[in-house]
């Protein structure tokens, strides 16, 4: 049996980010190819049945693709800069765990699959969730199609660059249907199981949270030719915005705001920009609150390109209403793990996206500093064999029953 940190050590080349440290590993690029194949050799070797949907997920069967199946899995996309856990953790605890089963001589009585969502972080397309939303119909297939990346690459041409058909993104309802439940096992992204002392952890909700596009635009000019007096510089309110975004969501309780993206254009040194964009990740317990923490955050971008002879537009990119996991399943995998806590998130999840449809449960495995979306994201070894065998205990008891 391939312990999961031997298997995440298997990935350690794939997708080095060597300007920012960590892992770039984004939906459809070169990385994500290699990560494909991996994952198809490795299912593959455990007799699985790899199949990738139309959304480029993929899919890893244990017996014949059929209603009630037992799923479970996690992405193996990364954020710019990313840890080796996040996502990684979830499929390589779910191979493990499959290791568990197969050498104890376990036989489901229900089909069981490892599945990898696309696109998870949104890090090239913008949209997180990206392949688990075009699965579960959460997301128009024409807006996807016209992602654009960073190069203005389309989703569409990089799909079909991957070898599937853009005009085949879209819902599988027939596919969501065969699911009986989905249990997405993951790094913690914060320090709950730490203060607690515990290796492992089940979820209980997900902040409500979205990502808002701001652009802000002014009149390029010269750094040195132009006086103050002359100047409409968007770089001002984009200024006022990231202060504006921590004061507002320092007075909502729980709630979170990120500028953790702005791009000036053209982005010379000595240039003043005539457009400038800004990425708002906002989060809160509740949905009001989040939409309300963004309009307050909104009314003081807009004040703020006035007064600088600006003007802005806002884009809502994603949005994601707070999700409360399932509370049979939660309760019946605390008791099965013997008590194990229940914690809240602060980040989303594909789980998140299928627990409107599914029954969806998550496992959390111990992150010792909380760090997360950074290189120096960690899981001990220990706990993260405790987080497969928790895995293999859940999948055994769902899929044995
Ligand atoms: O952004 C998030 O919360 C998740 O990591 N995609
Ligand atoms: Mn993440
Ligand atoms: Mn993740
Ligand atoms: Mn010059």
């Amino acid at each position: 049996m391939t312990t999961a940190i031997a298997l995440l050590e298997t990935l350690a080349d794939v997708g080095v980010d060597r300007l920012r440290g960590g892992y770039s590993r984004h939906g459809f690029d070169r990385a994500d190819a290699e990560l494909r194949e991996w994952f198809t050799a490795e299912a593959t070797a455990r007799g699985l049945d790899v199949s990738t949907d139309r959304n480029g997920n993929l899919w890893a069967w244990w017996g014949t693709p059929g209603p009630n199946a037992v799923v479970t899995g996690s992405h193996l996309d990364s954020v710019p800069g990313g840890g080796a856990f996040d996502g990684p953790l979830g499929v390589v605890a779910a191979l493990s765990a499959l290791d568990a089963l197969r050498a104890e001589g376990f036989r489901p009585t229900r089909p069981l699959a490892v599945v990898v969502f696309a696109e998870e972080e949104g890090g090239r397309f913008g949209v997180p969730c990206l392949g688990s939303r075009l699965l579960a119909g959460t997301l128009d297939a024409d807006r996807a199609r016209n992602l654009k990346d960073a190069d203005g690459t389309t989703l569409a041409e990089a799909v079909r660059a991957a070898g599937l058909d853009p005009r085949w993104l879209g819902p599988e309802p027939e596919l969501v249907s065969r699911i009986g439940c989905f249990v997405e096992l993951h790094v913690e992204q914060g320090r709950g199981l730490a203060d607690l002392d515990a290796p492992v952890g089940v979820a209980s909700s997900i902040l409500a949270h979205g990502r808002w596009r701001l652009t802000f635009h002014g009149e390029g000019n010269h750094a040195g030719a132009t006086p103050l007096a002359d100047r409409r510089d968007p770089m001002v309110p984009a200024a006022s915005l990231v202060l504006a975004a921590r004061r507002v969501a320092g007075s909502v309780p729980g709630a979170r705001a990120t500028v953790g993206r702005l791009v000036p254009t053209p982005g010379g040194t000595n240039v003043i920009p005539s457009t400038v964009d800004v990425w708002l990740d906002a989060r809160a317990p509740g949905d009001a609150d989040t939409r309300h923490l963004v309009d307050d955050v909104v009314a003081a971008a807009r004040e703020a390109a006035e007064a600088e002879g600006c003007t802005v537009t806002v884009r809502e990119e994603s949005y994601g209403d707070t999700v409360i996991f399932d509370g049979g399943l939660r309760d019946e995998l605390t008791s099965l793990l013997g008590g194990a806590p229940a914690l809240p998130t602060g980040a989303g999840h594909d789980a998140g996206v299928l627990a409107g449809r599914v029954p969806t449960a998550m496992l959390f495995v111990r992150n010792p500093t909380g760090v997360s979306h950074a290189p120096a994201e960690h899981a001990e070894p220990d706990d993260c064999e405790a987080g497969v065998a928790a895995l293999a205990r859940v999948l055994t008891h769902l899929a044995g029953a």
